[in-house]
């Protein structure tokens, strides 16, 4: 727990418990926090969650100590070296600044809430959240009045709200009505970025152009439009660039606009008193090293503390935190990139027994081979990822000499993979397929290094250190490891019988040579995505486990590596979510591995997705697959599972909650 007074601190700990759920969001701006932190520390305290939360407190300590200590040793010599560094990155950066372009970030109030109340109009006025007791999705305004909010277990919020009225979640509506509000922004730009279900970016620049009006004419009216067509409310930013457009659009929320002037003056003016907080990529932790480390909370102390950054982060985050001191982002529009894996995988309750294990993967292996085909894909570096029953996350990987994509080579390979695991206890197997024939030989450094694997091995089985795909990234990575203390505010990989399993730290492959900058955490829509596809069966027998796991602690006091055992970050523990450490699996949105708490909510988004759909009735087994369909949800094989009534789940444990998430991802 953080650095309260000693007596404050034993006689109320909740004051230093924050957590995802005490976190504001638009409409709680007077909500009695203290009272909110209480109750969700009286509920939480003595599960594994708390505990995993207090490691992690403790963690973020011992960091931030370790870099004040650093900071303390630096010399005037130091400092001055570092500020003449910075100085120039930000010229650099100033000259990048593109002001020619005018961007809409639009954004649905309370949208599933929202849905819900306009299909059922006895709702309005009433406090209510569309979830159920082990998880609430969204609230409305007049339940986040109560410090209830999307990610909250509903127990806890009915605790702050006993009137709150639950309603299950229904994705098919919100679906629908999502493609509403996206018949309404395709007319402003038929290019426009959707974020998610009820969010979008559009370059408004040309409409605005052609149409001789200004971006406030086109939020008022895009507002109007989205209404007219589905009854319901949303906000809009306006701003030169997608990082400060989202900033705007919660600003009048809900329905409102901001509109930020394309000028360099107001875009410095406007960033320079914003707490840090409010740009996507500062998270919770971040926050709290900048902080505590250097006592930055707005987006102007950044630069003017740009040498004590440059003294201990890397390039990449530097970048970053000089990009938002400056308040730049994205103005492009992302290109369509190709496809690089393909992967299956399938949780299921924690097993040891062999023959089980090859039916799963063997039914894995067809899966993967079936959607190969349907792409029209033949790979040949075949990933195994595996999970242990104690949620040790493993992968093995294989790199061929021919191209496969059949069922029955995939499983000879994966088979082979596996063999040399046994015996172990799994939850989860995936098997992902890269390095396809249409990828480009020798124009890619990973190409090469790969083939100076293939080299030495053949197709020797080898444990893969880290993904051939990040192998470069990786070399660049340990790079600047030497001169960065502190990469990434949560830097962890997983560790597998004392070896890095993956470079989990890494930038981020198409984030990194971006400087990680915050558009990396833009969230593209699925068909603008770089394209990963990844299948996640849910085995209906799934059963919760501990979120224990193991981590391998990086980076600590310069250079060295060191090995610890600890309780992972939940955000680290859904790893799995994340495809090639930056991309969501299921959705496509982009998300850094240091923007730890907006991927904790982001996970938390889709474990709600799929507890709704675990207890629906109508299916247990869930595919998800993402491409370039507009709803990435699909379900299939429907068994009955026995949904939890709210009158059942009065008390739900929250380790039930927190384990349950676990065995999602
Ligand atoms: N969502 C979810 N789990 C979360 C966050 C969101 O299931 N942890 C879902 C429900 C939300 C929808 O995504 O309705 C959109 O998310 P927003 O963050 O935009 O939240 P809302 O639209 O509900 O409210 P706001 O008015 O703050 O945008
Ligand atoms: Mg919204």
């Amino acid at each position: 727990m953080s650095d309260n007074k000693d007596g404050e601190e034993v006689s109320r700990p909740w004051q230093s418990y924050h957590t995802v759920f005490t976190n504001a969001k638009a409409g709680m701006d007077g909500v009695d926090k203290e009272k909110v932190q209480k109750i969700v520390y009286e509920m939480s305290k003595g599960s594994k969650y708390f505990e995993n939360e207090e490691r992690k407190e403790m963690f973020i300590k011992q960091k931030i100590e370790n870099m004040r200590a650093q900071c303390a040793k630096l010399t005037a010599m130091d400092i001055s070296h570092h500020q003449t560094v910075a100085d120039k990155k930000i010229v650099e950066l100033e000259v990048t600044r593109d002001l020619s372009r005018t961007w809409l970030h639009v954004d649905m109030d309370a949208f599933y809430a929202a849905v819900e109340t306009k299909e059922n109009p006895s709702l309005i006025g009433k406090a209510m959240a569309v979830g159920g007791m082990s998880m609430i999705s969204t609230a409305n305004y007049e339940a986040r009045k109560f410090g209830v909010r999307a990610a909250m277990p509903g127990f806890i919020a009915r605790k702050l709200c006993p009137e709150l009225i639950f309603v299950p979640v229904d994705f098919k509506k919100y679906t629908h009505y999502s493609e509403l509000t996206r018949k309404v922004f395709h007319k402003y730009d038929p290019n426009f970025i959707a974020a998610s279900l009820d969010e979008a970016y559009l370059d408004i620049t040309d409409v605005c152009k052609a149409r001789g009006i200004s971006s406030e004419e086109i939020a008022g009216e895009l507002r109007a439009g989205v209404f007219e067509e589905t009854g319901l409310t949303c906000s809009a930013g306006v701003a030169p660039n997608r990082m400060i457009a989202k900033v705007c659009s919660d600003i009048k929320k809900p329905n409102g606009h901001f509109v930020l002037p394309n000028n360099r003056i107001a875009v410095m003016t406007f960033i320079s008193s914003l707490p840090i907080r409010k740009i996507g990529g500062i998270g919770k932790v971040t926050e709290h090293i900048l902080k505590d480390v250097l006592g930055i909370s707005t987006c102007e102390e950044i630069l003017h503390k740009s040498a004590y950054l440059c003294a201990l982060f890397s390039h990449s985050s530097i970048d970053f935190f000089l990009s938002v001191g400056l308040g730049l982002g994205k103005t492009d529009t992302p290109q369509v990139r190709s496809r690089k894996s393909i992967s299956s995988e399938r949780t299921f309750s924690a097993t040891g027994d062999e023959a089980s294990l090859y039916n799963k993967i063997a039914d894995i292996a067809e899966s993967l081979s079936s959607d190969m085909q349907i792409e029209g894909l033949r790979g040949r570096t075949l990933t195994l990822k595996l999970k242990t029953a104690s949620f040790e996350v493993r992968t093995r990987a294989v790199s061929l000499q021919k191209y496969i994509y059949s069922s029955e080579d995939i499983l000879y390979h994966a088979s082979k993979l596996l063999q040399a695991e046994l015996p172990v206890s799994l939850r989860l197997i995936g098997l992902r397929m890269s390095h396809f024939n249409d990828d480009k030989p020798n124009l890619d450094p990973l190409q090469s290094t790969l083939t100076r694997e293939k080299g030495l091995h053949g197709d020797a089985y080898r444990t893969c250190l880290f993904d051939a795909d990040d192998e470069y990234d990786y070399e660049d990575r340990l790079k600047s490891e030497k001169s960065s203390y502190f990469e990434h505010n949560s830097e962890f990989a997983y560790i597998n019988a004392g070896e890095i399993e993956k470079p989990h730290l890494i930038a981020t492959k198409g984030c990194q040579d971006k400087g990680a900058s915050p558009e990396c955490s833009g969230h593209d829509s699925p068909s603008k995505q770089a394209g990963d596809l990844k299948r996640v069966d849910m085995d209906p027998t799934s059963v919760s486990g501990q979120s224990e796991a193991t981590y391998l602690q990086r980076f600590e006091n310069g250079a060295n590596i060191l090995h610890k055992k600890a309780a992972l970050p939940s955000t680290e523990i859904d790893h799995s979510l994340w495809v090639d450490d930056y991309k969501c699996s299921l959705c496509g949105a982009e998300l850094p591995p240091s923007f730890v708490e907006e991927r904790q909510e982001h996970s938390d988004y889709h474990f709600a997705e799929m507890l709704q759909k675990e207890e629906s009735p109508e299916s247990c087994r869930v595919s998800i697959q993402r491409s370039s369909q507009k709803v990435p949800v699909t379900k299939k094989n429907g068994r009955k599972k026995q949904k939890t009534s709210l009158k059942d789940s009065k008390h739900i444990p929250i380790d039930l909650f927190f384990s349950k998430s676990n065995q999602n991802f």
